[in-house]
């Protein structure tokens, strides 16, 4: 797009909102100081169990994982911080990868504990790692999770995440509420080894890899075992960990209404945890989420800098870099459309049982046409004005397949 045709485009808009009564220049700081997390994970291509096929010039370790992000930070000013996995990402010097991530302008968000596969630690989390019926198994989980809090310390974290695998696949095969009450002791245990100015974000998932129960599957008991925590403990919702037609948006409001809303794992899915790009499936759900974040926001049910954001995506058939530049605009532009919504004129529609009249005024916002929107925030805080084909012009991926190898790859999915 010429730059021509964008400045109008800017200017367009700039006189459809100001009719609105909506000031483009408070539009855009909002979408400028917007900032997503990426993990480290995805930027290697990702497989599914039946086989991986490799995109080339992925990165062989964690500082190469630290320059990808570095590169979409500077070409898209959405990022500025990443989410470690451990122990996929173990830092062998935790203070030079902290210099080279400050170098880069990038923060190290929540860390990642990794208890649903064996990597050489002495027991086996088979049959489960935080409820397992064995206590030294159990323990062993708990020690995991305190060493990442340890190493997310030196990197200057504030959080760790924990999805938890556990559950079984047959009938009799655990019991429900022994496997409770041990993921509750367990997650004490973890907790209390947190500092004060840490937060604990709970995931819940469904199922996969277990298939008959899963000991944390849905919100309602993630946040049941973030109360027997403490405060500081809360839930974090991942797009795909919901069945297919879920009111995901439901989930978020209900969350926020208790304050208890850790954050998001941005993905998107058509059956289950899929970790399609976000943004590529449903992109009105998306949006409908983020109008209940800013209306929770705005209405003081929780404070938006309360809130996590990250995207959580594994893609085996995109350039991962590529794909996380499109999922990063997706996300802006359904942010920047919840921030059009006519909330007043909405609330009034709701009181007066104007289903009609609702609809139009959320399907007016989505829309809106928000891509010169959130281009224009991008290019004045410092940003590529189109990051993909600024890539692609650039042949960055010829780039890194020159200097990584065809066939590099960083331990991880
Ligand atoms: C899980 C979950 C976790 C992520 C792993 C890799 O399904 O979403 O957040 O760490 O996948
Ligand atoms: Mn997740
Ligand atoms: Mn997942």
């Amino acid at each position: 797009m010429s730059t021509d045709f964008h400045q109008k485009s800017v200017s367009l808009l700039s006189e459809q909102l100001a009719e609105k009564g909506i000031d483009i220049q408070e539009l855009l700081s909002k979408i400028s100081a917007f900032q997503i997390a990426v993990p480290s994970w995805a930027l290697g291509a990702g497989g599914t169990r039946f086989g991986r096929f490799s995109i080339g010039g992925e990165p062989r370790n964690l500082e190469e994982k630290l320059d990808d992000i570095g590169l979409l930070a500077r070409l898209t000013k959405k990022t500025d911080a990443v989410s470690l996995h451990i122990p996929w990402d173990i830092p062998q010097d935790a203070q030079a990868i902290r210099q080279k991530a400050a170098e880069l302008g990038i923060s190290f968000d929540a860390m990642n504990s990794n208890t649903f596969q064996d990597y050489g630690q002495s027991l086996s989390y088979k049959m489960g790692s935080l409820s397992n019926a064995n206590a030294a198994i159990r323990q062993q989980a708990v020690e995991h999770n305190i060493q990442v809090i340890e190493i997310g310390k030196s990197l200057g974290s504030k959080g760790l995440t924990v999805w938890l695998a556990d559950g079984s696949n047959f009938p009799g095969q655990a019991h429900f509420r022994k496997a409770l009450q041990w993921t509750e002791e367990s997650l004490k245990s973890i907790y209390s080894k947190m500092p004060d100015d840490w937060k604990l974000l709970l995931e819940y998932k469904p199922y996969e890899p277990n298939f008959y129960h899963t000991v944390i599957p849905d919100w309602g008991t993630s946040s049941f075992l973030c109360r027997q925590l403490g405060g500081r403990a809360k839930v974090l919702v991942d797009l795909g960990h919901h069945l297919p037609n879920t009111n995901i948006e439901q989930i978020v409001a209900t969350l926020m209404h208790q304050g208890m809303l850790a954050g998001f794992h941005f993905n998107d899915s058509k059956f289950g945890d899929d970790d399609l790009s976000t943004g590529s499936i449903k992109p009105y759900q998306l949006f409908l989420i983020f109008c209940e974040l800013v209306g929770g926001a705005e209405e003081n049910a929780q404070a938006w800098e309360s809130i996590s954001w990250m995207i959580d995506a594994s893609h085996n058939t995109k350039d991962p870099i590529e794909d996380l530049i499109q999922a990063l605009e997706s996300i802006a532009q359904a942010y920047a459309k919840a921030l059009l919504v006519d909330r007043a004129k909405l609330a009034q529609c709701q009181v007066e049982g104007d289903v009609v009249g609702a609809q139009e005024i959320l399907q007016d916002a989505f829309l809106t046409d928000v891509r010169a929107l959130v281009r224009e925030a991008r290019v004045r805080s410092g940003g590529e004005d189109d990051p993909l084909a600024f890539y692609r012009k650039e042949k960055i991926r010829e780039k890194l397949i020159a200097k990584r190898g065809k066939n590099s790859q960083a331990s991880g999915l």
